[in-house]
């Protein structure tokens, strides 16, 4: 019997690989997807929880937006000592909510947390002293990528954090080769085989569109953050700290 919590998706043939969603089966395994998957993901999550720390003001808002199993927002009340500071952690998927909301209730803290199934560009923003988009931007359609960022600016305090991580491209194509083969080696290295990195490619392709290092720094600088920069990189996932 297989361990439950290992992801084997894509470890056998499919007749047709179908897009990929964030659905039960992919909930289930999630943790162990992402960690095996994402070069650096738990070292971001831990700079995150640290972050926090520095940049929660006391009566704020937090937000965790496309939030999954509640990871960031997780690693941010561990962190966060400040009085009245509330966490709002939003996704799109129903069984992550679900998810989230047990695991989240699993471990206590002083911090409130709420949990909200919506969509990330629906939510109002405001009064906030920190926002981290890990990993989420990626799935939302590149025309409302620009409206996104721009919401967030607004709704942040001055002297406000946006963390952003995303997997990027490559305008060198030979660089993007290199950086992509890199990428399916660590994942190799992680014990996915040939089939599960060719499959989860081709389900990723329709639903993750990544955009370049220069592409997110030019639409962070025109939604009004003030300094911005990379702070994390390896391979092609990145990670920037945008300060309003
Ligand atoms: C982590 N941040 O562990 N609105 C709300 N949620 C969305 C939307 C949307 N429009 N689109 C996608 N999502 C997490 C990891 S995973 C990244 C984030 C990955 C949600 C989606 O349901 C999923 O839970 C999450 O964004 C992306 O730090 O799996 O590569």
């Amino acid at each position: 019997m297989p361990n439950t919590d290992t992801d084997l998706i894509y470890s056998s043939p499919k007749a047709q690989v179908k897009d990929f969603t964030f659905d039960a089966q992919v909930v289930e395994v999630f943790p162990d997807m992402i960690s095996r998957s994402v070069p650096g993901y738990n070292t971001i999550i831990d700079t995150i929880g640290r972050l926090s720390q520095q940049f929660a003001k006391k009566d704020t808002f937090i937000y965790d937006l496309g939030c999954s199993l509640g990871a960031a927002t997780l690693a941010m009340r561990k962190k966060i000592s400040v009085p009245n500071c509330k966490i709002i952690a939003v996704d799109n998927s129903t069984a992550m909510v679900e998810r989230c909301k047990m695991h989240i209730n699993a471990f206590k803290g002083d911090t409130k947390v709420e949990i909200i199934e919506g969509n990330i560009q629906d939510i109002i923003i405001e009064n906030a002293s920190m926002a981290v988009l890990n990993f989420t931007l990626q799935f939302i359609d590149k025309a409302d990528r620009q409206s996104l960022i721009n919401n967030i600016a607004q709704g942040l305090n001055p002297g406000g954090l946006l963390i952003i991580s995303e997997k990027v491209s490559h305008g060198d194509l030979c660089i993007d080769e290199q950086l992509i083969a890199l990428h399916h080696d660590f994942k190799r290295a992680n014990g996915y085989s040939e089939l599960e990195v060719a499959q989860k490619r081709t389900a990723l392709e329709n639903v993750m569109r990544t955009d370049s290092v220069e592409q997110h720094i030019t639409r962070l600088k025109a939604a009004g953050f003030s300094h911005v920069s990379p702070w994390f990189q390896c391979f092609n996932f990145i990670s920037f700290i945008a300060i309003k």
